[in-house]
């Protein structure tokens, strides 16, 4: 039996681009590798090259991965597109392992050129695996567009992918596989990773031992350069980053205007017609993926290859095209007076939001019969809730035919979805932007931070140093960049681009990676980036009822779904998986003791996310009820970074303000009063050995958490009227970040109206492209 496999763990740098590698000793075979342990997954990468002088064309590298890993793998010239992509996984004890190659965002295939030797020292044992690999003919290759080839003499950006699924035929080394569950990249000194030749041929030749540590040797901290081979910078007139709501429909609009605009976004494909693939085998022979099919939201949360979600943010947002559109539950209101009023930190100049909801609603007016066969599903839990309301003097209504009526009303749950699929912002902005030639939509790619000169910018710095050989693509004299990177997106980059509070600018100047990418101090922007945050703070209620059919809690939608309802929705996108889980949603207007006017939201659906009861119940039978505290909350908080680059909330954003939590309470309260009024109705959570307040003092903040984050550029604090960052002359941001204070209840249509109306600012605003 093996024994455990010796691993060298380098210092933990941080994550993602905040990572740099440097040399370690591997115990096990006594190579100095030159590389990282990236801390997400634990997988070490490292590489070792002849001497310089040699030009040699080969190295010796490894990956050694936790058992779990499902595969994983490494780009040593820095980004997916035509490059040297090694990749292993374990299988029967043994490594199997490939060199590939890509030209597009698809499955990598089998590489020609390099010669893989494994090296004695590779090897599978419980709780690791290892493959230690000679790779000759290596360094530099052919491509459709010139050679490109690993910096060897100077620093670059190693790739790389990490998948926690297996792949489809372990045994076979040209196995296909699905998307990466997580990607990243580290800064490597190349010129610093050589070795004499006898010592390189000892370990070529599967020698273990005698590896030193070079003597001055430190994490490199020099601005990374990119692979000797590049593809030219071409600038822009508007470069905008990111692809949620808010960048598709700016992305949309600038290029309809005939601007020259380059779309990026970090994450890959979602939808079927995107190039999205990921779906489950009841569905193979369409082009429908997990992304297009709204009954598969609830496995957005359970699926142990969540590659959509973005792994250095540590709530929950989506990284792939479409942002978080692409992964939610698809609730869609178009947006009431309030949503843009004065009363709640809009400009004056925003209030007339109607043209442009008019816009979006043109676009997409959202539905609530989503069934292709125009029938509703699954409703059980609408009826009942529909019952708990009735005697508090709810009415019935269709939910976007009144967008103002908010109070004591309920209606079907509305959604972003168009013939039984999701469409939001991808289906309708994306898909028109896209044909035009004057936009370029560049995937898979990550913007660092802005590349400014004072108070103008330039350019942006990506992750893809492919470009210009340093990654920056510049703007066009008159240029401008906006970012619609999200609520936690956009301030990071702010921060790694010297805008923002100090305490914040400062983690980014302490970052080896970051720090030297920053401008001079004197220029930095003091700016309340991430301040002024809120989240609807939000209660689940978990009831059970004889009429309702809880799907199994949507837990075999994936593996084993019911084969009627999956071959109907396979044929057409008909029946119970053409809607997301929720079923009903309801409004209510309080007074607090502030005078303060706030709603309440509800959202209602079969299933439970958790049941805290140890009374027996009918698990066949649960449906849940979530409260949300929506317009007027007043508490917030406030999102940062830590020191390893990641965003997160420094101040959770819930019950900041005590009257917050009165209201809710008061709002739960109301609804519990009720149930005795619809007979065969129990609530089992919180259930009858807990009182409704015991229950939300105990709740956990964290399960608070609605995933509708706003405010962390507000508008007038961050941006000016025209969504401008203060201080700079043309940089904007427009995503969920600048809007002041929570729209009502799900945000994502009134993030797109904000984005309607601010490109329509910006396109009128003198002085630019
Ligand atoms: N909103 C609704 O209206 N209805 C819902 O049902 C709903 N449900 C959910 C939900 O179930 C979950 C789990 C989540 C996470 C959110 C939900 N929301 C819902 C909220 C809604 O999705 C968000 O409010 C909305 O998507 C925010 O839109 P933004 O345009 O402001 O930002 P996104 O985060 O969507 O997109 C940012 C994009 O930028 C991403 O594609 C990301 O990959 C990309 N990006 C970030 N940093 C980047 C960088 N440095 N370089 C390049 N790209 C970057």
């Amino acid at each position: 039996m093996l024994r455990r496999l010796g691993l060298c763990i380098l210092p933990l740098l941080g994550s993602v681009f905040a990572q740099s590698g440097g040399p370690y000793i591997d115990p096990d075979n006594g190579v100095t590798f030159y590389g990282i342990t990236e801390p997400a997954h634990g997988v070490t990468y490292g590489f070792v090259f002849p001497p310089l002088d040699q030009n040699s064309t080969e190295f010796i590298g490894e990956i050694v991965a936790p058992i779990a890993a499902g595969w994983a793998g490494v780009a040593p010239g820095g980004s997916m597109l035509r490059n040297l992509l090694l990749v292993a996984w374990p299988n029967a004890g043994k490594i199997v392992r490939s060199a590939r190659y890509a030209t597009s965002y698809a499955l990598p295939t089998a590489m020609s050129g390099p010669v893989l030797t494994d090296l004695p020292s590779s090897k599978v044992n419980e709780t690791h695996w290892k493959w230690v690999y000679r790779c000759q003919n290596c360094v530099t290759w052919s491509t459709d567009t010139g050679t490109n080839s690993i910096p060897v003499s100077s620093t670059g950006v190693p790739a790389w992918a990490f998948s926690s699924r297996a792949v489809q035929t372990p045994s076979d080394a040209q196995s296909t596989f699905v998307q990466h569950t997580d990607f990243g990249f580290f800064g490597l000194d190349f010129s610093e990773a050589h070795v004499s030749d006898s010592q390189y041929q000892l370990w070529a030749s599967g020698g273990t031992g005698t590896g030193t540590l070079p003597p001055t040797s430190s994490p490199t901290t020099s601005t990374p350069a990119g692979p000797t081979s590049t593809v030219p910078a071409v600038p822009y007139d508007y470069i905008v980053v990111g692809s949620g709501p808010g960048g598709l429909v700016t992305a949309d609009r600038l290029s309809e205007a005939g601007k020259k605009v380059l779309l990026i976004e970090r994450g890959g494909p979602s939808l079927g017609f995107t190039g999205g693939s990921y779906q489950p085998d009841w569905l193979k022979g369409t082009n429908l993926t997990k992304f297009d099919t709204p009954g598969l939201f609830e496995t957005m949360f359970s699926d142990d290859n969540s590659f959509w979600w973005c792994k250095d943010i540590t709530v929950f947002a989506g990284c792939l095209l479409g942002g978080g559109s692409a992964i939610n539950g698809g609730l869609w209101w178009l947006p009431p007076d309030f949503d843009f009023s004065p009363n709640y930190g809009w400009p004056r100049s925003w209030a007339n939001h109607l043209p442009y909801s008019a816009k979006l609603k043109a676009r997409l007016p959202g539905t609530d019969t989503p069934s292709t066969d125009g029938k509703r599903y699954l409703m059980q839990s609408a009826d009942v809730t529909a019952q708990l309301l009735k005697p508090a003097g709810y009415t019935n209504i269709t939910i976007n035919n009144s967008p103002n009526s908010k109070n004591r009303v309920y209606g079907y749950s509305t959604f972003g979805f168009l013939g039984g699929k999701r469409a939001g912002p991808i289906a309708t902005y994306y898909k028109s932007a896209i044909t035009r030639k004057n936009l370029s939509y560049k995937p898979n790619t990550m913007v660092l931070n802005v590349v400014r000169n004072g108070s103008t910018i330039t350019g942006v710095k990506t992750s893809d140093n492919v470009i210009g050989g340093n990654g920056v693509i510049p703007l066009t004299p008159k240029g401008r960049v906006i970012l619609s990177a999200g609520s936690f997106g956009t301030p990071r980059i702010l921060f790694r681009s010297g805008i923002g509070p100090s305490d914040m600018v400062n983690l980014v100047k302490a970052d080896p990676v970051a720090g030297p990418l920053l401008p001079p101090q004197q220029q930095w922007i003091n700016l309340p980036v991430g301040h002024n945050v809120s989240d609807n703070p939000s209660i689940n209620l978990v009831f059970t009822h004889p009429s309702i059919d809880a799907y199994d809690n949507w837990a075999n939608v994936w593996s084993s779904p019911r084969p009627v309802d999956a071959e109907q929705y396979a044929t057409n996108q008909s029946g119970v998986f053409a809607h997301a889980s929720p079923r009903l949603n309801f409004w209510r207007a309080y007074t607090g003791r502030d005078k303060k006017v706030r709603y309440i939201q509800g959202t209602a659906r079969p299933g439970a996310a958790s049941i805290t009861t140890d009374n027996p119940f009918n698990a066949t039978q649960i449906m849940t009820i979530t409260v949300y505290l929506s317009t007027g909350v007043t508490s917030r908080g406030r999102i940062g970074i830590d020191a390893a680059m990641k965003a997160l909330p420094l101040v959770d954003p819930w019950f900041t303000d005590p009257i917050d939590k009165e209201v809710l309470l008061q709002g739960l309260n109301d609804i519990v009063a009720n149930i005795p009024k619809v007979s065969g109705l129990t609530m089992i959570t919180p259930d009858n050995t807990t009182t409704v307040k015991d229950y939300v003092d105990a709740y956990s903040p964290a399960s608070m958490n609605s995933n509708h984050w706003v405010g962390s550029c507000s508008i007038n604090h961050v941006v000016d009227q025209n969504t401008k960052v203060l201080s700079t002359n043309n940089l904007f941001v427009v995503d969920a970040s600048i809007i002041p204070s929570m729209p009502m209840g799900n945000p994502q249509a009134s993030i797109m109206v904000m984005a309607e109306q601010a490109v329509a600012k910006i396109l009128a605003l003198p002085g630019g492209a």
